[in-house]
């Protein structure tokens, strides 16, 4: 960790023993369990780290200034034909984690010279919200750099719009030029997986409408749930009617849970925990199924909480992680021993699984986080070296199918291995931060409550 990132947490720690944030006390309310002291596995810390830089060194050799590398061509790509900067942005904190001071300093300036949102581009909000918005504020934390927080309001003001509704649910996309939006098939990750950003933003320049817009969105779901508590998959922005009562944690819904939770613990908002505590309550009394001996969560219909389907996949993989760290630690371990069970049958993990037949059902993998993320709660609740063992394999199993000589390439199939041209932001932002947080020791995110958003955007509480 480099020396300002250590001064400034120390300030924000020193802030919070001073009592000037509103956090839950283990005295008030439930909060995670206590992180368990663990002491750095520094030989696999390394190895984290110099197979991230294998992907920023490519994004930079070959993609360098551009939103994303393409790891087999060698070309970069944006998302919207011009360049937003997700791949520095994104992966700018875990720069810092890491302690790559010159890499971060580096991204950092790019970042305030060449990133603008004066930009005629409609872009989706969700995605730019957990991971530009998410990033340019931890980042900010981390550094005090105050251009990171200019480029995050700015960002937020330009955002704002898409919440001009009926119902106070989002529009899909927005221009962030004009304030156009549209888009009215949305979900209960898109519309409540936002207030962890929107509210830090809030306390950070004084400005409530960030908190009010997205906290309102959140509870618009919420209030949608049906009489036994569930959610569905899709509904309509401007009717707020549902159009797929799939209820689930996977794809659509996913981060949904995971913002009731975090934002009781980053804001203390204790509307968050009564939503939070009836909705999880709700997930845990419908969606399991036992197979073989085995737990998982699929398909059931919000309504009558009947079964509809028996898949789980890489995106449900966050489950067990919420689970420990909202105190379930011993139902996360068995999903997470159930998430793992999936990734073995063939070397990786896919993006669906029917747990019932034992068969994969959707097979590509796009280097994603959330296995390696549960495997670090658990860790962090439980000191439990089989969750670090854990780690190693699917370590080890991540670099050898997917490094290519620019960085690492999605796979079209884990049944094949056939790579596909593609390496998602996200794996510099999460994929390698919770496997570098998994070893390298509880100081690593400094002292103080730290919470990690749906992008692994590390935000502290604002004194
Ligand atoms: C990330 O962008 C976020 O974790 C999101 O919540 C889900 N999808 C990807 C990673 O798989």
């Amino acid at each position: 960790m480099n020396r300002r990132l250590r001064t400034f947490l120390a300030a924000t720690a020193i802030g919070l023993l001073a009592g000037c944030a509103s956090q839950p006390t283990a005295t008030e309310a439930p909060g995670p369990p206590p992180t368990v002291r663990a002491a750095p596995d520094a030989a696999m810390a390394e190895r984290v780290k110099a197979a991230f830089l294998h992907g920023w060194n490519g994004y930079r050799q070959y993609a360098w200034g551009h939103d994303v590398l393409l790891p087999l061509s060698k070309q970069p790509r944006d998302w919207y034909g011009e360049s937003l900067l997700m791949t520095p942005v994104d992966a700018l904190d875990t720069m810092l984690v890491m302690g790559l001071d010159k890499e971060a300093d580096d991204a950092r300036r790019l970042i305030d010279t060449q990133l603008s949102f004066d930009r005629d581009v409609d872009v989706k909000h969700f995605e730019i919200v957990i991971r530009l918005l998410g990033g340019l504020l931890s980042s900010y934390q981390m550094t005090g750099d105050p251009k990171l927080l200019a480029l995050a309001d700015d960002l937020g003001a330009r955002l704002l719009p898409a919440f001009d509704s009926p119902t106070g649910l989002p529009y899909v996309y927005v221009n962030l030029r004009t304030g156009k939006a549209h888009g009215t098939d949305t979900n209960p990750a898109e519309a409540g997986t936002l207030l962890l950003e929107y509210g830090t933003l809030s306390r950070l320049t004084g400005k409530p409408v960030y908190y009010e817009k997205a906290k309102r969105a959140l509870v618009e779901t919420y209030k949608r749930r049906s009489k036994i508590g569930l959610v569905g998959e899709r509904f309509d922005v401007d009717t707020g009617k549902w159009t797929s009562t799939s209820s689930h944690i996977g794809a659509r819904i996913d981060s949904y849970y995971e913002y009731l939770w975090k934002c009781w613990l980053l804001f203390g908002d204790r509307d968050c925990l009564r939503m939070w505590q009836e909705s999880i309550a709700a997930a845990n009394r419908y969606l399991p199924e036992e197979v073989d001996g085995k737990l998982w969560y699929g398909q059931v219909d919000m309504d009558t909480g009947a079964r509809t389907g028996h898949e789980y996949g890489a995106l449900d993989a966050f489950m067990p992680g919420l689970l420990a760290y909202s105190g379930d630690v011993a139902r996360g371990a068995r999903l997470e021993d159930s998430s793992f069970a999936m990734w073995q049958a063939h070397g990786i993990e896919p993006e669906a699984w029917d747990y019932r037949k034992g068969e994969v059902t959707a097979a590509a993998y796009p280097l994603r986080p959330e296995i390696v993320e549960s495997a670090w709660y658990l860790y962090r609740a439980t000191g439990d070296a089989k969750w670090r063992d854990m780690g190693r394999t699917m370590f080890d199993d991540f670099v050898r199918y997917t490094r290519t000589d620019a960085g690492y390439a999605a796979l079209k199939s884990v049944v094949t291995k056939e790579k596909a041209d593609d390496m998602e932001s996200f794996v510099l932002a999460e994929t390698f931060k919770y496997y570098y947080l998994l070893y390298a020791g509880s100081g690593a995110l400094g002292r103080g409550i730290v919470v990690l958003n749906t992008e692994a955007h590390p935000l502290r509480p604002v004194p």
